[in-house]
């Protein structure tokens, strides 16, 4: 390793070991690393290509990464012999680690849960390619500048990436706009417009290094030649123009977090990848296949959320215009290939476009997008259209053309069945199925989390690493004081490392001592982040009221971004961090009760968070969030849950122990009662002294003396409409959070509920959700190449 790390910032980079920077050793590190993938990787392919195996290709706007050394090493388990090689050449290992910056292609929870199914396609051993953007600008960098969210560019390909491969002979022409002739039957679409879409592939490694999978990122170039006529005549403007155009489409990300884009680049950007990646896998099953009725017995097609649902359209397009099919043949043969996960049921993030702006973009889709509606009028009468209104429903078209659709969480596919689609559910009774999201059980405790994944190992062996469910071993140390002991220590660590980490990076001292009490996600009304700040303030007060009562000392710790065009999100941001500025500051509550908020929250942070987290803060409006992923990185890392019946909190609890989680609030069932009785937020709020106070303090500017009337607007929202129930679960959510102080003075008893969490996590690995979509949706088998345990 050493010497492979050596040639390679000699060979590779061209620096000499004396005069290299951090940053040289941490990508001769990856180049080096990158290389013992190479022949798992091409084995893979090869061996797919030889017994002509069925592929998965799962199509998603968004893949968030993060780093990328660590878990590379770690699959391979090359992390010992990293370091002693990097310690051996004088380097700091943890700081070449770090060096790396995230790969933020994405927003939250769906982009996220996009990485954790490479890890787990590839240590399954099924053959799968991911497909997404290569934006050379992923998610925003927020930066507080007097409380308020600032946000700048990100910037992560500045640096070379060590990961990819770039192939620019892999190339389509991507077209937009122009017109359809129609002659002798047949259609020809002529686009005004044409970018080209050149791949990078990133190989991707599963557990032991058994299995190599491609991520296949498309980045947009211009079509046209430069344009060097205009050059000469001096209009530089004119000769950069078709360029600039291409770049645009795969420059940045969309910020917006199940909120609708409803933009025209947005279109430009789903159609621009996913027919790229319809056009390869295509080419790559015609290489050796002749029949292209075939097609669905070698390929699944999974579409995260509709954002790449013009898959449907794009695959009948060339079925029919390019390979003569009848159009209802290649609408029944694309449908045996599609999947549609739905990730959300909030109104605003189902995606539609009007008809005008769809047929100016793409005017052949739209025709086959009314042929697909009218298939199902005639099959279905009177089933649900695609096109109403003169809008394009991406929900109902990523539906017909599917022939499985999931939900991802047990109460969000009830939901799915019973609310948005609940007319096409009637029609199709048996297309809708769930499959409740997972999380990598290598990142999210292997890597992030050494203390304790080191004491789990010592205890149990490592077979949890590729088997979750082994964990459930733990819970015969439940009565053991000695391993409780240990449990509580590893917590105890990750927690010192936490505050020396904040002290650094916020300037604020913690006690490790202390609860730590965390919610980190995208701020958004609906996961309630104010409610949260709101009972940070009722704490305070009470405790300023009674300074010697026995209080359990609390760090309040947020993290998370809002959309930059998100009013009431970046209000609430600016809310806690002027309450944080005054309870920091207070000499009354001392080390009682801090509020942390470190900008930026990433990937990385989360790695940090998490460990060292005592309470998960899961507590979103029921029926609004449709499963969460971080509720499961923190159960498994030992910390229990404050919740909602919400999302996959429902299954979490029922697996963790109803008496090993802190439940509060309305169900979803009770929400949406509630929001029809008239005035329900004032009653509440006039029934909770406290809340009153709350709300009175900070619409009196307690918290920004130099703005008194800021949130004056934030505070009238909830008395006026306060949509997502914030002042009718205030109370209850203050008084099951007073019960979970009470737990935690009892340190012990805490560390066996917390115990009961991290045993009892197993079946969130996203390798039972992957064994899952395999079996119900796309029909490949899980070859235990990786040998793991076959338990499905
Ligand atoms: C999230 C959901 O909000 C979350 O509950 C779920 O755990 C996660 O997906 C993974 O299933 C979503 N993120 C987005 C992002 C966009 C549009 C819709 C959703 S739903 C851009």
């Amino acid at each position: 390793m050493k010497e492979e790390i050596l040639r390679h910032l000699c060979k590779s980079l061209g620096k000499d070991a004396a005069h290299s920077s951090v940053h040289d050793w941490r990508v001769a590190l990856s180049l080096a690393l990158r290389d013992r993938m190479v022949d798992h990787w091409f084995r893979s392919t090869r061996e797919t290509y030889e017994t002509r195996a069925k592929r998965v290709y799962y199509l998603s706007m968004e893949f968030l990464i993060g780093r990328l050394v660590e878990d590379m090493a770690a699959n391979l388990g090359l992390v010992e012999e990293a370091r002693a090689a990097l310690t051996e050449l004088g380097q700091d290992y943890d700081a070449v680690v770090l060096n790396e910056p995230d790969a933020a292609l994405g927003n939250g929870g769906l982009g996220r849960l996009a990485a954790c199914f490479m890890d787990l396609l590839a240590s399954l051993g099924i053959p799968a390619y991911g497909y997404g953007i290569r934006y050379e600008h992923g998610l925003f960098k927020q930066d507080f500048v007097d409380g308020r969210q600032v946000e700048t560019a990100e910037t992560w390909l500045t640096q070379r990436n060590p990961w990819e491969f770039e192939r620019p002979e892999v190339q389509f022409r991507i077209g937009f706009g122009g017109h359809v002739d129609h002659h002798d039957g047949k259609a020809y679409w002529h686009p005004w417009e044409t970018v080209l879409a050149t791949a990078y592939d990133t190989p991707v490694v599963g557990w032991q290094g058994k299995w190599g999978n491609t991520l296949r990122l498309w980045s947009a170039r211009p079509a046209s030649k430069f344009d060097l006529e205009s050059f000469n005549r001096g209009d530089y403007l004119a000769a950069g123009r078709s360029e600039a155009l291409a770049r645009t489409i795969s420059r940045v990300l969309y910020p917006d977090d199940t909120t609708e884009a409803g933009k025209e680049l947005r279109l430009k950007q789903e159609y621009f990848f996913t027919a790229a990646s319809i056009m390869d896998l295509l080419r790559r099953f015609l290489s050796d296949h002749d029949d292209i009725r075939e097609l669905p017995q070698y390929v699944a097609i999974q579409l995260n959320d509709t954002h790449p649902a013009i898959a449907g359209p794009e695959l009948v397009r060339l079925m029919s215009d390019e390979h003569n099919l009848p159009m209802d043949e290649a609408i029944e043969l694309a449908r045996r290939c599609l999947g549609y996960t739905n990730h959300t049921l909030l109104p605003e993030a189902l995606e539609r476009w009007h008809v005008g702006l769809l047929g100016r973009v793409l005017p052949r889709h739209l025709e086959i997008i009314r042929a697909i509606d009218e298939d199902q009028q005639a099959r279905h009468p009177g089933s649900p259209r695609i096109l109403e209104h003169d809008h394009v429903h991406m929900g109902e078209l990523a539906f017909i053309m599917a022939h499985k659709v999931n939900g991802v969480s047990a109460l969000h596919t009830e939901l799915v069945k019973s609310t948005v689609f609940s007319d096409l559910h009637r029609i199709h009774p048996t297309r809708i199925v769930n499959q409740t999201n997972g999380i990598t059980p290598r990142r999210w405790l292997h890597t992030c989390n050494a203390p304790l994944s080191n004491l789990i190992t010592r205890e149990i062996g490592d077979g949890w690493v590729a088997d979750l469910e082994k964990l459930k071993a733990l819970n015969q140390r439940t009565g053991d004081r000695e391993f409780l002991d240990a449990f509580s220590a590893a917590k105890r660590q990750n927690k010192t490392e936490l505050a020396d980490w904040i002290a650094q990076t916020c300037g604020i001292a913690v006690d490790p001592d202390a609860m730590f009490d965390v919610q980190i996600k995208r701020i958004h009304e609906y996961k309630r982040q104010l409610m949260n700040i709101l009972e940070t303030v009722a704490l305070w007060n009470e405790m300023r009221d009674a300074p010697d009562a026995e209080w359990t000392p609390r760090v309040k710790i947020f993290g998370g971004k809002a959309a930059p065009g998100y009013h009431v999100a970046k209000q609430i941001i600016h809310l806690i961090n002027d309450v944080a500025r005054v309870i920091n500051n207070d000499p009354v509550t001392g080390d009682l009760l801090k509020v942390v908020f470190p900008a930026n929250y990433n990937v990385t942070m989360a790695e940090r968070l998490i460990p060292a987290a005592d309470l998960s803060e899961q507590i979103s409006t029921a029926g609004k969030e449709a499963s969460g992923t971080g509720n499961m990185k923190f159960a498994l890392n030992g910390a229990l849950t404050i919740g909602t019946l919400d999302g996959a909190n429902v299954e979490i609890r029922e697996h963790v122990g109803s008496e090993n989680f802190f439940l509060f609030g309305l169900t979803a069932r009770e929400v949406v009662e509630r929001r029809h009785v008239h005035g329900y937020a004032r009653a509440a709020i006039e029934a909770s002294p406290r809340l009153s106070r709350v709300l009175g303090q900070i619409a009196d500017g307690q918290f920004s003396p130099e703005d008194s009337s800021r949130y004056h607007g934030l505070v009238g929202g909830l008395y006026d409409h306060d949509y997502f129930l914030v002042t009718c679960d205030f109370d209850s959510y203050f008084d099951t959070q007073r019960r979970a102080d009470q737990v935690y003075r009892n340190g012990s008893n805490w560390a066996a509920m917390a115990l009961r969490n991290t045993a009892s996590m197993g079946w969130f690995s996203s390798d039972r959700t992957i064994r899952g979509y395999a079996r119900d949706i796309w029909q490949v088998d899980a070859v235990d190449r990786a040998g793991l345990e076959m338990t499905a």
